[in-house]
């Protein structure tokens, strides 16, 4: 999408929303997961292969991405080095469960004078595992669906906001069905504003 965004001439800011940094690399990886390498290679660094996919390089310049909702205590300390070198704007996961709506207004005046447009990145799994089981990497100090809520909402209301990625909702953690109905009624309702009555109720997405 952030391709996508900057081949059209926009330029495009991103709200990572996830229990990760994702600032791995293939060289340092134990996983071998490519989900946990985004960020570094929308940074430019990393595999070049990879970080050379989109129309240019680096496809963000640090300054035009806040990480929001983060464990700190998972990023290796490479991870943090690069967070820092990059100087990211970065809200750690306890600051936003303390202030979830200025944690992303926050994030959005951070990208506000430098970009045209906003993408949401939301990956299920910033949300606490013990209440919420359905991504795939548990995180057993996230956010409430009533906190994420509150964050989508304001970043998606944002005027300059251009679409919202949702990751990780894995169906297989979910057999009664009941955890993806409320993540699906949560997002109708974070959308609403932006696409108009059809989802405004939330409760028909
Ligand atoms: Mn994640």
């Amino acid at each position: 999408m952030v391709a996508g965004l900057a081949a059209q001439g926009s330029t495009p800011g991103l709200v990572y929303v996830d229990g990760d940094a994702d600032l791995g690399t293939p060289d340092t990886t134990d996983s071998g997961v490519l989900d946990t390498m985004g960020m570094t290679h929308l940074l430019g660094d990393g595999v070049p292969a990879l970080a050379r996919l989109g129309p240019r390089h680096p496809l963000l310049p640090a300054d035009h991405i806040a990480l929001l909702g983060f464990d700190p205590a998972e990023p290796s300390t490479e991870h943090w080095g690069r967070l820092a070198s990059h100087r990211l704007h970065a809200t750690p996961v306890a600051a936003v469960r303390s202030d979830p709506e200025a944690a992303a207004a926050a994030a959005l005046a951070h990208l506000g004078a430098r970009t045209d447009s906003v993408l949401v990145h939301f990956d299920v799994d910033v949300l606490d595992t013990g209440a919420f089981p359905l991504a795939n990497f548990p995180h057993f100090n996230g956010l409430t669906v009533d906190q994420a809520e509150a964050v989508l909402a304001r970043l998606c209301a944002s005027p300059a906001f251009a679409g919202l990625v949702v990751t990780e909702a894995n169906p297989d953690h979910d057999p009664e069905g009941g955890l993806m109905e409320a993540l699906v009624r949560m997002l109708g309702r974070v959308l609403g504003p932006a696409l108009g009555p059809a989802l405004g109720d939330g409760g028909t997405a």
